[in-house]
């Protein structure tokens, strides 16, 4: 017999949020506090933004009495991480004006903003308003922004992709006007017109719900993490269908093994036509069958492993007006992006630039406000934290190269580094155990060191750094994964595959910097001298014993 459990506080807050209004216009007006009042801190995540606070200071001003050092982080939808370079303008001169003075790019082809003032957030989204943008569902229990292989090179293909994600991300958004009433003064509705959410439910998902769309051979979103991922099917040049992945993830919790990470199921195939169907009912039977009194239980992962696949599959498709056929042949070749030139056959041509964990700031900044003046061109996010500059036509190539050379923006990076992601961590990130974005760059040189030494220095080895358990870089589907315990010290993880379809697994537990390095060099020096030909090094580290295959998510903490 099911005993029925109680819901979770966020389910009674978003009951009584009145379609996620709570009170956060009337927080705005009091200037006594640099903070919101609690209930609305979680309700203002469906608007785009979090309440943090700056964890530098604050033992400091713990110690001196003082209230936390509150500030806001904004995160932007922009869906397959597309922006013309006006908007890229409005990005840079919010960034300066209403926040931190850098642009952060996400592991999720967006922007977020950081160190913003209470004072600020207002005027913030109404710039971005201005300018055809918002950050509406960009966090809370919905469908997040909607992500697409970056990579342009083959335009029509990278049009319908890009093209679905901006279709799933409207189709799937919140239908309450909240977010215009409360930042763009937008009339309140009229009593007695009632609002609904036909799609997520008046009190939205159990828990935040993830796109993304594939164009093989990249795998550069990661597909195999998302609750939902659609790969497509390239015949005879052009889209025939998505194959459909259900149910990866990749937050747990030290200590906790029924918390784990895990790689999506492919369930079948849909026509064009029919995707963005098919997601509305993934996302309708999570809806009404995922965990609402468990938060630690309740992304589709383990509703899905709860019921079993065969039956989340089959309640999909009895949804469906038109059934998910059976699932075609695919091949990933990688997760990373292509940096440099890359040349169309009609003259125009894409510049994929490295930005280290995606934080711009200084010249990098500087340097991309004049390629932006150029107004030529579109700026495409991409899902590994990276830049590239789209479609710049012939004409204008000297004068994008003068300005990649003259600020520095062309200049590659080596084979760990233009592979590694950190997440943001400390000081802003209110769950961070450990640093990283901070710190990954400095490990990574001592790494760079090592691979030197044994010739692998341009190899390209994926290596990706958490402050937390969370997985915000996504370090479980990486050939090196480093995941916070504590300050300066990490997990190690081996044994993800290049193309990001299976997961690492924990090699060594706690571990600081130094003992990285002294246990990193060495498999270093036996995958130069033993690997197979074009064998990877997460493939390395599983034949030569240092880590198991991780077969399922449910396998991961498994040590045989
Ligand atoms: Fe994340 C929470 C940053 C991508 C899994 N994530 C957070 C918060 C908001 C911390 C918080 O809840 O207070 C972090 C804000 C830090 C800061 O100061 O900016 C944060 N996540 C990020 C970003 C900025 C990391 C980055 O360096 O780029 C990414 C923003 C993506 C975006 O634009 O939407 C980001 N987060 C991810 C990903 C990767 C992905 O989606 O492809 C994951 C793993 C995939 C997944 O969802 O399973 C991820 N973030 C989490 C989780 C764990 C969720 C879970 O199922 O357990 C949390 C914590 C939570 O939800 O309770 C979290
Ligand atoms: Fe914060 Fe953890 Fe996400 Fe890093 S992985 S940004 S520390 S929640």
């Amino acid at each position: 017999m099911d005993i029925e459990r109680p819901l979770s506080a966020n389910e009674r807050i978003k009951s009584a949020s009145n379609l996620l209004r709570g009170t956060i216009a009337d927080g705005l007006t009091r200037t006594e506090t640099g903070a919101l009042a609690d209930d609305d801190t979680q309700l203002t995540k469906f608007h785009g933004f979090y309440q943090q606070d700056d964890r530098d200071l604050r033992a400091e001003r713990g110690k001196q009495r003082m209230e936390k050092a509150f500030s806001f982080m904004v995160r932007m939808r922009v869906p397959a991480g597309i922006l013309t370079p006006k908007q890229w303008l409005k990005v840079e001169k919010l960034a300066v004006e209403r926040a931190n003075g850098t642009i952060r790019l996400t592991t999720r082809e967006t922007v977020q903003f950081h160190g913003i003032l209470k004072g600020n957030l207002k005027p913030l989204m109404q710039g971005l308003h201005a300018d055809l943008l918002d950050t509406i569902a960009a966090c809370g229990d919905v469908n997040r922004n909607v992500i697409a292989t970056a990579d342009p090179w083959r335009p029509e293909l990278h049009a319908a992709v890009s093209g679905l994600a901006r279709d799933l991300s409207t189709h799937l958004l919140p239908r309450t006007r909240a977010w215009h009433e409360i930042w763009l003064d937008e009339e309140k509705i009229a009593g007695g017109v009632i609002e609904d959410e036909p799609i997520l439910g008046r009190t939205y998902l159990p828990r935040k719900f993830k796109i993304a769309v594939a164009l093989p051979p990249h795998n550069d979103v990661d597909v195999f993490a998302h609750d939902l991922g659609l790969i497509a099917i390239v015949e005879q040049d052009r889209i025939v269908g998505y194959n459909v992945v259900v149910g990866g993830g990749m937050g747990m919790t030290h200590g906790e093994p029924e918390t784990y990470p895990r790689v999506g199921d492919v369930i079948g195939f849909c026509r064009p036509e029919h995707a963005i169907e098919v997601a509305e009912h993934v996302v309708t039977v999570q809806r009404d069958h995922g965990d609402r009194s468990n938060r630690k239980h309740a992304r589709l992962k383990y509703t899905i492993d709860e019921m079993g696949i065969d039956r989340f599959a089959a309640l999909v498709n009895e949804r469906l007006a038109v059934k998910l056929e059976p699932a075609r042949a695919f091949a990933f070749t990688s997760t990373g992006d292509r940096f440099g030139w890359v040349k169309e056959a009609d003259g125009s041509a894409h510049f994929t630039l490295f930005v280290e964990n995606g934080r711009i700031r200084g010249r990098t900044l500087a340097g991309l406000h004049r390629l932006a003046e150029l107004n030529v061109g579109r700026f495409i996010m991409t899902s590994n934290q990276n830049l590239i500059l789209a479609d710049i036509p012939a004409a204008s190539r000297t004068a994008v190269d003068t300005l990649l050379q003259d600020y520095g923006l062309d200049l590659p990076a080596d084979g760990l580094r233009r592979n590694a992601m950190a997440c943001v961590a400390l000081p802003t990130c209110g769950l961070a155990l450990a640093e990283s974005e901070r710190y990954l760059p400095d490990l990574i040189t001592r790494l760079e060191d090592e691979l030197d030494r044994f010739g692998l220095r341009e190899d390209d080895i994926t290596i990706r750094m958490t402050g937390c358990p969370n997985g915000c870089a996504r370090p479980y589907v990486s050939e090196i994964g480093l995941v916070g315990r504590t300050p300066g010290i990490y997990n190690l993880y081996l044994g993800g595959s290049r193309d990001g379809t299976r997961l690492n697994k924990l090699y060594r537990g706690d571990v600081d910097g130094n003992a990285i390095v002294a246990i990193l060099s060495p498999l270093f020096a036996s995958y130069a001298a033993d690997r197979l030909d074009g064998e990877c090094f997460g493939d390395y580290a599983i034949r030569c014993g240092a880590v198991a295959r991780t077969i399922t998510g449910l396998d991961f903490h498994n040590h045989p």
